[in-house]
């Protein structure tokens, strides 16, 4: 029972992994909200008043309300009578979330975006486990990479770290060459270190990238990884606004669980991200409600 609800407890679904520590952060939200961050890109650029304004507000309730039979993405866009008035948007929800659940995020981000970014002419929030995007250019298509979120695990990996960097090197490009393949444009993966511990992945990209772009964004965020954010670390988390990719030594997708490789590891001092930093100011109920839905 223990060990079920230490899983069920890893599965939280979210974006990102617990922020221990957060390079790059670009704005939480709330200090209530560790879960939301957002960027009012090129700020203050137009009135509050302006017909750019209101078409941003009649995007996002069409985000808010016609996604309803697009599960896990969908785009948008308000035809202004002019170009300068004509916005761009799209939300992009995790696997493993129910329609319900996705369409709940993609509600709240819509509220949150449209009350902090007033006179942004193109913004992004990641918000648990959704992220919602507008911008006044058609960028669906594109590689985008800023503004990007990192979180990286503060728990250096203990073992044969040659061995690890080698696997994780091998899984994030495996998982980068199959989400680029994948219709979808998603891949998770699990791979043995040891006989007691995994490794697990997951990448996404936008499902409008083509192939070839996606593999592009993909490689920049596993770059980064050694070069940026993750050297030697037990778990990491690169969020592009066209593609992201995680991993960690504890499962984080149904997926992970589903196809187990051997008997689950047990719960290592060494794969415990999940330190009270960051975590006691989440509201729990709404979690383990969560919890229930993806347990169905
Ligand atoms: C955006 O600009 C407005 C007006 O200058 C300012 O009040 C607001 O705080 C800015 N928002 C962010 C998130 O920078
Ligand atoms: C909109 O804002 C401009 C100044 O930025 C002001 O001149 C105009 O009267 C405002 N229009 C309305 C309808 O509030
Ligand atoms: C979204 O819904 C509104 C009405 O709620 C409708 O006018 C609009 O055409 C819809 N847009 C799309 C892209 O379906
Ligand atoms: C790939 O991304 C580039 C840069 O964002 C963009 O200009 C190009 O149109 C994209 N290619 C395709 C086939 O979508
Ligand atoms: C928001 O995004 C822009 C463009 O990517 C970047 O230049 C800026 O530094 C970001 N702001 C914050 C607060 O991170
Ligand atoms: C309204 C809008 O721009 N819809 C686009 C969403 O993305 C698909 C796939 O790229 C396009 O075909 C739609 O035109």
């Amino acid at each position: 029972m223990m060990m079920s609800s230490f899983y069920l407890f890893l599965l939280l679904p979210t974006f990102f992994s617990i922020p221990i520590n957060c390079f790059n952060i670009i704005q939480a939200a709330t200090h209530q909200n560790p879960t939301a961050f957002y960027n009012c890109t090129i700020n203050a650029t137009f009135a509050s008043n302006s017909t750019f304004r209101s078409n941003t507000i009649t995007l996002q309730n069409w985000l808010s309300s016609n996604g309803t039979t697009h599960p896990r993405t969908y785009n948008t866009t308000v035809v202004g009578k002019s170009t300068a008035d004509t916005v761009y948007g799209l939300y992009f929800c995790i696997r493993d979330v129910t329609p319900g659940m996705c369409q709940d995020c993609v509600v709240e981000a819509s509220k949150l975006i449209s009350s902090l970014c007033t006179t942004a002419k193109e913004a992004i929030i990641w918000y648990r486990v959704c992220f919602l995007r507008y911008a006044d250019r058609h960028f669906f298509y594109n590689v985008e990479e800023t503004p990007s979120v990192t979180f990286v695990s503060d728990v250096t990996y203990v073992g044969q770290v040659g061995l690890y960097n080698t696997i994780l090197w091998n899984m994030l490009n495996d998982m980068r060459t199959i989400a680029a393949a994948d219709s979808n444009k998603m891949s998770a993966m699990t791979k043995k270190i040891t006989d007691d511990q995994n490794l697990y992945g997951s990448a996404w990209c936008l499902p409008y990238l083509s192939t070839e772009n996606c593999s592009w964004c993909l490689s920049d965020a596993i770059a980064y990884i050694p070069a940026g954010c993750c050297k030697g670390r037990s778990g990491g988390t690169v969020l592009y606004p066209s593609c992201g990719i995680r991993y960690e030594l504890y499962p984080f997708l149904k997926e992970h669980i589903i196809v187990p490789l051997g008997p689950p590891p047990p719960p290592q001092r060494d794969s415990r991200p999940l330190a009270p930093t960051g975590f006691v100011n989440m509201p729990l109920i709404p979690f383990f409600l969560l919890l229930s839905l993806l347990n169905k």
